[in-house]
């Protein structure tokens, strides 16, 4: 366990570099902005970005996590289109509260917590409509900032790289805690559970629900039973971010265990949900922020605190994706096609998998692959390094996180003889 190091943080101000002809104007003016360098690329949306910049036609973008179909293209699921029909000409487009959409908020608990829930039924659940799973973050750091002022959040090495950002910007200390195990590529569970133990007592840990980004690696039940219990010792605070709820395994309920184990064990939790990859709903932003509290009286004051933040910032959470989520959840039938479509998302990723691993073995190459298919969700963990990725994206045209990560979401029949043939190229021993 470490504290986050400045390295990471002052990576984030070094200024990228400016073409001579901006350089010389900047040296000339001296203006009021004259002293703003510019940002460095987002090590995730940076690598679209250059993907989008790439003539060539061989191009292959495995950077963002974002599902695309067997052609490589986007996908509109059919449950959204029949949603959209039923708003479109029928509802208004009014301000939503400041909370968001209640029935967006109480079908995403069904969702999060479970259909019976006796959380929601004695409402313990101080929930909001967020800006999808990045404002939910968000919104909680910045809770957890105002109202636990000296609180720090444990952060699993490595994680997704805007978890750093989100509470490096609402000012929270951060500290990491051991997760993966890079020999094994798998979980390092005791080193996770020793970090878990070495904490002081009542902490705040950020646990990714299922699908881990971007190790791609879960703790098993099992697993997740022994850390619920050693929370329950250390009375810790879980905040789970479920960004991949049905991503993982292709059944949302089956990818909420670690949550409904905790709320099993009688922890208070936050979860920070999202319908940007399961509804694919991307660009709608949205999602819902959740705290389970002891009582209703203190889920209400909870609510009302977490408006507050949400006002001066944004006010109200967009109106168009929390029609769309609630009337696809709050209809047996579209419920229904929804949870199918899902399942047909998730197999085609655990297919790919499949196909990559076999194409490389094909290859020949000398290396162990097995990774790629014990590793779920829309990631897989590579182990290839930085140098390795950039031959890939130079000489292959094939872009992806320096990490090693592969949108798997990005991975299809077209491109996978391709993409395999290239990993073999740049992992090869000489
Ligand atoms: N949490 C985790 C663990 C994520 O992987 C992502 C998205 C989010 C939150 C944010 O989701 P949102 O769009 O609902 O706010 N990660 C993506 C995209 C898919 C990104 O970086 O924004 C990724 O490629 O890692």
């Amino acid at each position: 366990m470490a504290t986050l190091s400045l390295a990471a943080s002052s990576a984030a101000r070094r200024p990228a570099l400016l073409p001579p002809r901006l350089l010389a104007a900047r040296a000339m003016a001296s203006s009021l902005f004259g002293h703003v360098e510019p940002a460095p690329k987002d090590p995730i949306l940076g690598v679209t970005e250059a993907f989008l910049a790439d003539p060539s036609p061989d191009k292959v973008n495995v950077g963002v996590g974002a599902y695309r179909d067997d052609n490589g293209q986007p996908v509109v699921l059919s449950c959204v289109r029949e949603a959209e029909r039923r708003i479109l000409g029928n509802l208004n487009m009014e301000y939503l509260p400041m909370g968001g959409s209640i029935k967006m908020i109480e079908e995403s608990l069904k969702l999060a917590y479970g259909e019976d829930s006796g959380f929601i039924k004695d409402k313990r659940i101080a929930a909001v409509q967020a800006l999808s799973d990045t404002g939910a973050c968000r919104l909680f750091a910045d809770f957890q900032k105002r109202f636990l002022p000296d609180s720090q959040i444990y952060i699993s090495t490595p994680t997704w790289s805007n978890h750093h950002n989100i509470w490096r910007d609402a000012q929270v200390p951060q500290k990491t805690f051991t997760y993966y195990h890079p020999e094994s590529r798998g979980l390092d569970f005791s080193g996770l559970m020793n970090d878990i133990k070495n904490a002081p007592d009542g902490s705040f840990f950020l646990l990714h629900a299922c699908a881990h980004n971007p190790t791609g690696v879960d703790p098993t039940e099992e697993q997740w039973r022994e850390i619920s219990h050693q929370f329950k010792v250390k009375k810790h605070f879980p905040f789970f971010d479920m960004a991949y709820q049905g991503f993982a395994s292709g059944d949302p309920e089956r990818d909420a265990k670690a949550i409904r184990i905790f709320l099993e064990d009688g922890h208070q939790i936050g979860c920070a949900q999202s319908y940007a990859k399961n509804m694919g709903l991307y660009g709608q932003r949205a999602g819902c922020l959740s705290i389970l509290c002891e009582d209703e009286m203190q889920a209400v004051a909870v609510k009302s605190q977490l408006q507050q933040i949400a006002r001066p910032m944004y006010s109200n959470p967009p109106v168009h994706g929390a029609l769309v989520v609630s009337i696809i959840l709050n209809d047996p039938e579209l419920k229904g096609l929804w949870l199918k479509e899902v399942k047909g998302m998730a197999d085609r990723i655990i297919g790919m998998r499949k196909a990559l691993k076999e194409n490389l073995e094909k290859l020949g190459s000398p290396l162990s692959w097995d990774h790629i298919t014990n590793q779920i969700g829309m990631f897989c963990y590579s182990g290839m390094t930085p140098e390795q990725v950039d031959r890939l994206t130079n000489e292959y045209h094939i872009y992806m996180t320096r990490n090693g990560r592969i949108s798997m979401a990005g991975v299809t029949t077209g491109n996978v003889a391709y993409l395999a043939n290239a990993i073999h190229e740049v992992t090869k021993p000489n």
